[in-house]
């Protein structure tokens, strides 16, 4: 049966390297060892090494006009794309080029990607890849974050863990995962793509080094403990992230205790 609810096929990740062993660990761990363990989430790591033309497994080149570094050479790559259509002749690919050129990765490109039936992640190092990949191989090209890493294999860890603990199953829990900080883009949930900020946990001990736990969260009281914490989240999202605040529908509950909290902050402290 080609589409069966009960038995959905996995989203595939194939991730091109020349870091293959980068990734034995997080593949152990976590979302990405149990997305793997049910059939939820396939991932194969290839050495883009074995995709040159030469005995000494040449994949980069000096840049044209000159400069400093090396750049990926554009065959080995084009190669190795061919070899997975080859094997899939059927499917669709999404081939995101991980690079800090690219569109920032946010809960809404997560999202889009978790419908995707197979996603190839270039992960390149040096100078990055011969502009040809980006223009004529890529279909995305994604960076994690304005700062400088040495290479994409972290970013493409990223991409993944950020897919796969989206597919139905993963997570196993599923309240946690729509109550998450940064599921605005989640179905109707709290906290950052567009939603708000999530607010502050704790756990026993009730008193922690004179620290008491906030006394509302002990009172049993379900109703003042779901309007406390929707309150602190507001807040935590107004002092440090206000940018989240202005693009997001307001509930009447939201603007009242957004109202209650502004005003909070302009009575001087006696
Ligand atoms: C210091 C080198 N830079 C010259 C001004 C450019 C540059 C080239 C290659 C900077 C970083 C890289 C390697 N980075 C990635 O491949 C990368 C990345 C990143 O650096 N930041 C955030 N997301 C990503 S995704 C891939």
């Amino acid at each position: 049966m080609a589409h069966c609810a009960a038995f959905p096929s996995p989203v595939i990740f194939d991730v091109i390297t020349i870091f293959p062993d980068f990734f034995t660990s997080i593949l152990e761990h976590g979302v990405l060892k149990r997305g793997r363990a049910s059939g939820q989430v396939e991932i194969r790591i290839h050495d883009l090494r074995n995709f040159s033309d030469d005995r000494h497994r040449t994949v980069d080149d000096r840049p044209f006009g000159g400069g400093p570094g090396m750049v990926f050479k554009p065959e080995p790559i084009f190669r190795a794309l061919e070899a997975l259509k080859a094997e899939s002749p059927e499917e669709k690919f999404r081939v995101v080029l991980l690079s800090p050129q690219g569109r920032l990765l946010t809960q809404a490109v997560a999202e889009d990607f978790s419908r995707e039936q197979h996603i190839v992640l270039l992960s390149a190092r040096y100078e990055g890849v011969d502009e040809r990949v980006a223009e004529h191989l890529a279909t995305d090209e994604i960076s994690i974050g304005d700062y400088v890493l040495p290479g994409g294999e972290l970013a493409a860890a990223v991409v993944m863990e950020a897919v796969t603990r989206l597919l139905p199953g993963v997570l196993g829990n599923e309240e946690s995962r729509e109550q998450d900080s940064f599921a605005g883009a989640e179905s109707g949930s709290r906290g950052a793509a567009r939603g708000i900020l999530d607010c502050p946990h704790y756990t026993r001990p009730a008193e922690f080094r004179g620290w008491p736990v906030p006394e509302v969260l002990l009172s049993g009281n379900h109703e003042e403990v779901r309007r406390w914490r929707r309150r602190q989240a507001l807040e935590k999202t107004w002092r440090k992230r206000p940018d989240l605040l202005s693009n997001l529908p307001l509930s009447k509950e939201d603007a009242k205790l957004l109202e209650e909290i502004r005003q909070a902050a302009l009575e001087p402290t006696r």
